[in-house]
């Protein structure tokens, strides 16, 4: 191979399996070399590629960043630089790198353990490790690990995605926004990524480059999911999963899981059933480009999956109408209780503002209640009402209220809706901001 790219100018690699037989063989310029992009091909966890890629380098250099990035994208088993004398052409150092397997007591913190393990650069007369030993016994501690970690952190762990397309500080007020919503979810956010674009890009939402390093910045840290800041359809977070590997949700579907997580009371319940269902439904039907639609395709594009799909979609659809019905009934009795409550002729006073603002607090500490107050978005699902005496000898009724939340997802508005009608009903807002809030104003807008 030194011979030849001597010739050549050109780098020449080959990956090499297990059994030491050349799978493919790579010819490149004088600076890189491009390996076959069989990242889509999927490597069991806990595994590496089977494949070690060895190749010769022309300028002296050790391996490069595009060299850690195969080998990281493509999970390598390992990475070798044959460096190749400008005059003689004869082979002398071999650098080389494999990753490194990730250990439990490092996904406590969220600083980014070592990826990369370098070996120390040998000529190649006197390379003399064993490489199968090596590359077993990282295998064996990977598995390992897997077991111990799987014990030892069942939260997922997350890195933040954001795409700017308008100003960067919107941007960066969004992702903050969404890091809290995170961390009421219950996830650990151990990294947040902006990106600027003209536009989102649409199959991909991110550039392929900032998505490569997306990809290598999860295996570093070991998350397991990402939360993007936007919308995405269900063809992106298929192409999103499927480009990564791992678990891929937007926002809207973060706020329903925080809802879902919060609901007590029955009502509650349906009301966040239901808006799962409708944001569901859509993605069922999402057309040509869904999972759904593929997964149904089968020959001629009739296959036996579109009837089990339609069956999917009529049972979805049946159980929004059952539960439409539900909320239906809830919000005229409702109606009824606040007739009711209109013939005793008591006002009704209702506390609103943005989440985790201080609502419930405030009702606590007018009424003299115990309503359940947290450090945590959306803790307040199912509103309470409660009396309060004024000092003139006043009675009026003081509801607390779901908080509100930018880009609040639009059926989760729907569903709630029979909550909210209370709101509108009442003869005083208070409306409770919290103003140790760096985005408070922002927060108490009612746009
Ligand atoms: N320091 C301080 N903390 C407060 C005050 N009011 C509320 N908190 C705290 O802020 C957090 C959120 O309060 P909640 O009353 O649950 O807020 P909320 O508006 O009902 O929130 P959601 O129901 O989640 O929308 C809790 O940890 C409260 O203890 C206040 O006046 N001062
Ligand atoms: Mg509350």
């Amino acid at each position: 191979m030194g011979e030849l790219s001597h010739e050549t100018r050109r780098q020449i690699g080959v990956l090499i399996d297990r059994k030491g037989h050349i799978q493919y063989v790579m010819v490149g310029d004088n600076r890189e070399i491009e390996l076959p992009d069989f990242k889509r091909v999927r490597v069991a966890t806990g595994r590496f590629r089977g494949l070690r890629c060895v190749h010769t380098h022309l300028r002296g250099e050790s391996l490069t960043q595009d060299d850690l990035t195969d080998l990281a994208l493509l999970r390598l088993d390992l990475m070798a630089a044959i460096d190749v004398d400008a005059k003689t052409g004869l082979p002398g150092l071999v650098h080389a790198a494999h990753l490194l397997p990730l250990h439990a007591g490092e996904l406590d913190n969220t600083k980014a353990p070592r990826l990369y393990e370098f070996l120390e650069p040998k000529v190649v007369s006197q390379l003399d490790s064993d490489f199968l030993e090596l590359i077993n016994s990282l295998e064996e501690e990977m598995a390992r690990n897997r077991r111990t970690v799987r014990l030892a952190e069942v939260r997922d762990r997350t890195i933040l995605v954001g795409v700017a397309t308008g100003p960067l500080s919107d941007a960066e007020e969004s992702m903050a926004e969404l890091a809290e919503l995170a961390t009421s979810a219950g996830v650990v956010v151990q990294d947040e990524i902006i990106q600027r674009r003209q536009a989102i890009d649409p199959r991909t939402v991110l550039g392929k480059g900032k998505l490569d390093e997306l990809i290598i910045r999860a295996l570093q840290l070991g998350a397991d999911m990402l939360v993007f800041d936007s919308e995405l359809s269900a063809a992106q977070v298929r192409s999103l999963s499927e480009a990564t590997d791992l678990k891929v949700i937007d926002r809207s579907q973060l706020i329903l899981d925080i809802f879902a997580q919060r609901a007590q009371s029955s009502e509650g319940k349906i009301q966040v059933e239901l808006a799962q269902l409708k944001y569901l439904l859509p993605r069922l039907i999402a057309g040509q480009d869904s999972a759904f639609s593929r997964l149904a395709g089968g020959i001629g594009g009739r296959g036996p999956g579109e009837t089990k799909l339609e069956t999917d979609r009529r049972r979805v659809r049946d159980r929004i109408n059952r539960l439409e019905k539900d909320i239906e009934e809830q919000r005229q009795r409702r109606q009824e209780r606040r007739k009711g409550r209109a013939r005793q002729g008591l006002p009704v006073v209702s506390i609103v503002g943005y989440t985790n603002a201080g609502k419930s607090t405030l009702l606590n500490a007018l009424t003299k209640s115990t309503v359940h107050a947290e450090q945590r978005m959306f803790a307040t699902l199912d509103p309470t009402s409660r009396r309060l005496r004024l000092p003139r000898e006043q009675e009026v009724i003081v509801n607390d209220t779901v908080g509100f939340i930018r880009d609040l997802p639009p059926d989760l508005l729907s569903a709630f809706r029979a909550t909210l009608e209370e709101i509108s009903e009442s003869s005083l807002l208070i409306h409770a901001v919290d103003v140790s809030n760096p985005r408070w104003t922002q927060q108490s807008r009612f746009d």
